[in-house]
């Protein structure tokens, strides 16, 4: 599971990012547009409540569209937490999508799952329980 942040869609990287992912082997089985509520990102980030980033995050993410994606392939964990980089984009290695497209550890381009059963989870979330 992959979600590209409200900084990277009004940075016009959808399509780049989407090119890395593909270019990496994935295959997309899901993907939306949409725009999480204050609640929906309180619920999708609970496990953060009580971090003293929490309120900017839910801030941000819920400030303008992002595009969920499910994604499979073979090693899908690992290989797109690879491709994406540590969460400072400013400490991102290069050539990662977030060195790339994000600038900070808050506004960092994409989210990535960081286990399988956080991606299911996750897909769930967006795309039904049936995804
Ligand atoms: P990752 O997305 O790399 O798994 P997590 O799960 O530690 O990182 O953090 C979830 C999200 O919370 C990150 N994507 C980032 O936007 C935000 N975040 C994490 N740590 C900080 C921090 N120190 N300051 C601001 N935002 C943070």
């Amino acid at each position: 599971m992959l979600i590209i942040k409200p900084d990277a869609v009004s940075r016009n990287a959808i399509g780049a990012i989407l090119k890395r992912v593909e270019d990496k082997g994935f295959k997309i089985r899901q993907m939306r547009m949409t725009r999480f509520t204050r609640e929906e990102a309180t619920r999708f980030y609970a496990v953060h409540e009580g971090q003293p980033f929490f309120d900017g995050l839910i801030d941000f993410m819920s400030s303008g569209p992002v595009v969920p994606l499910a994604l499979e392939r073979v090693d899908a964990v690992s290989t797109l937490r690879q491709i994406i980089g540590l969460t400072d984009s400013a400490k991102a290695a290069e050539g990662t999508i977030r060195r790339d497209f994000g600038t900070t550890v808050q506004r960092n381009a994409v989210h990535a799952s960081d286990s399988s059963e956080t991606a299911t989870w996750e897909i769930a979330f967006f795309f039904g329980e049936n995804a």
